[in-house]
């Protein structure tokens, strides 16, 4: 008979699992002995949160299910940070976590047994959609891998039930069926369609539909390449700014397309309601809206319009001309330096909000952004998974404080010779709280950082690494040089912060008192 950890590995084999992403401890040791007879490869991070950013970077990259396993107690709780983001980002992401065992265990009591935690998997519940306790291991191994849908699953297992015999599940993991529901899309003066990360894998469809009703299209950092980059209907510019926010407030109708319409992409929610929202697949709590379940549901009608593609073409120009002018020297290094084919995954670090915001990302998946629960540090580790993708060539875009949050990852960059360039944008300190501090008139305070030499760092674990002055022509020459290159390398950019976009919270243009 199998044991538990045969049946773990065995059920993410079926599920068509090919990478996990973790860190072993005496009770986990089990699923690493499973995972040595297993096709899957086991990439070993150094640090807990890394297992689930890099889960969260493969899933976003792939659409695909993302695995972390730790061990219990404080490997478990390492990765709640990730984890958070992963819910708010709604990334199909799976942890895999271990417990003490059932034998010693007392419920309600607190006994000091290794790693033991009072409720472990109650940490768990803010942050993912379900949590799944064994019990039986074939039965709830199983539950837990279906249940994972666009939203973090946690699993727990205590440990001695990994060497028990176990029976494994024979029920096929289930495939989405789309309810045959329609909808006919009412008649609209002025349509727009808003398309956020649930319409990733429906292009066609949001393709299609803009067409008929010959509507621009704004697409959400998550949606970001849904409508191709030369479509005409293609806004291709974030809602933070007033030229893109008009489309918006003159809109009759609106058809939001896979988003929630969340804070940070309606400026807190002063994004007027639309005479008339509908919500295609993902509903939403933040706005009066008629709920469909997914935008294959929707009936449309031709509607003529001739001046639609010249009014996406003036908010383009409009947008264009308020732009910061050395941002904009930043944004044509890297649209000169990335390929189409590139993922690129951005830190909370101001070059990274401007490439979240601006860069024509030419398909769906090619942009990962930690908002979501604007997550600090989740690039660098989370392009590990990226770039296990292989889907093309991983970009992370880090600030001198976020990558230290997981410079250890450059060892399993360097071990598991992951194909990525880590950009690291080095201005010496907080750059966007030391702009939120200079805004409120006061002097600079816990903002500046020591930093190492990042070059020599990376040098030191056998990674080649390059710096430039700079964010404008050589950094994106180098920037071109790295990413041509598949070994992992770093790129460090010294250079004074940007000002930070319009997209961030203190520069948005909708100001709660104008309410
Ligand atoms: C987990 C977490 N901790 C703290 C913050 C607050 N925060 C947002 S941006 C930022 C500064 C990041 O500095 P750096 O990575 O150097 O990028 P820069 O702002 O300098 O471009 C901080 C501390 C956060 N968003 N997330
Ligand atoms: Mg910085």
């Amino acid at each position: 008979m199998p044991t538990g950890a045969q049946i773990v590995v065995s059920e993410l084999e079926r599920a068509g699992v090919e990478v996990v992403f973790g860190l072993p401890g005496v009770h986990n040791l089990p699923l690493w002995e499973a995972l040595r007879h297993s096709p899957i490869r086991l990439v070993g991070v150094r640090h807990e949160q890394a297992a689930a950013y890099a889960a969260d970077g493969y899933a976003r990259a792939t659409g695909r299910l993302g695995v972390a396993l730790t061990t219990t107690g404080p490997g478990a709780a390492n990765t709640l940070g990730a984890v958070g983001e992963a819910w708010a980002s709604r990334s199909s992401v799976l942890v895999i976590a271990t417990d003490i065992p059932t034998t010693l265990r007392r419920p309600g009591v607190y006994r000091g047994v290794l790693h033991e935690t009072r409720d472990q998997a109650a940490m768990f519940a803010p942050v993912v959609d379900s949590v799944h306790v064994c019990g039986d291991v074939g039965e709830t191994v199983y539950e837990a891998i279906a249940s994972v849908h666009e939203a973090p699953v946690y699993l727990e297992i205590p440990t001695d039930l990994l060497n028990a015999p176990a029976t494994a599940s024979t029920e096929p993991f289930p495939e989405e069926a789309i309810p045959a529901i329609g909808m006919q899309v009412p008649p609209s003066e002025r349509p727009l369609l808003w398309v956020g990360g649930g319409a990733v894998d429906s292009r066609d469809r949001v393709v299609a539909l803009a067409e008929t009703l010959r509507a621009p299209v704004i697409e959400t950092y998550q949606g970001r390449g849904v409508m191709p980059v030369d479509h005409p209907l293609r806004v291709g510019m974030p809602p933070h700014m007033p030229s893109v926010g008009a489309l918006w407030d003159e809109a009759d109708l609106v058809i939001a397309i896979g988003d929630e319409l969340d804070g940070m992409v309606t400026q807190n929610f002063l994004q007027p309601q639309p005479p008339t929202l509908i919500s295609a697949g993902r509903p939403t709590a933040n706005y009066d809206a008629s709920d469909i379940y997914d935008v294959r549901n929707l009936i449309a009608e031709q509607r003529e319009d001739q001046e639609v593609e010249q009014r996406v073409r003036r908010v383009r120009a409009e947008t264009c001309a308020e732009l910061d002018g050395r941002a904009e020297r930043f944004l044509d290094a890297l649209a000169f330096a990335l390929p189409e084919d590139a993922n690129v995954v951005c830190d909370m670090c101001i070059p990274g909000y401007w490439t979240a915001g601006f860069h024509p990302f030419p398909a769906p998946r090619r942009l990962q952004y930690p908002m979501g629960w604007g997550t600090l540090g989740f690039a660098f580790p989370a392009a590990l998974g990226a770039a296990l993708a292989h889907t093309g060539p991983t970009v992370s875009i880090s600030g001198d404080g976020g990558f230290l949050f997981a410079c250890g990852e450059l060892a399993t960059v360097a071990q598991e010779q992951l194909p990525l360039t880590a950009v690291i944008v080095d201005d010496g300190g907080y750059g966007m709280l030391r702009y939120d501090q200079d805004l409120a008139g006061s002097e600079r305070f816990g903002v500046d950082l020591k930093t190492p030499d990042f070059a020599a760092l990376a040098e030191s674990f056998g990674i080649r690494a390059q710096r430039v002055d700079g964010l404008e022509e050589d950094f994106g020459v180098a920037l071109s040089e790295h990413v041509a290159d598949p070994a992992p390398s770093v790129l460090v950019a010294t250079a004074e912060a940007l000002v930070p976009p319009p997209t961030t919270s203190p520069n948005w243009y909708r100001k709660r008192h104008s309410r």
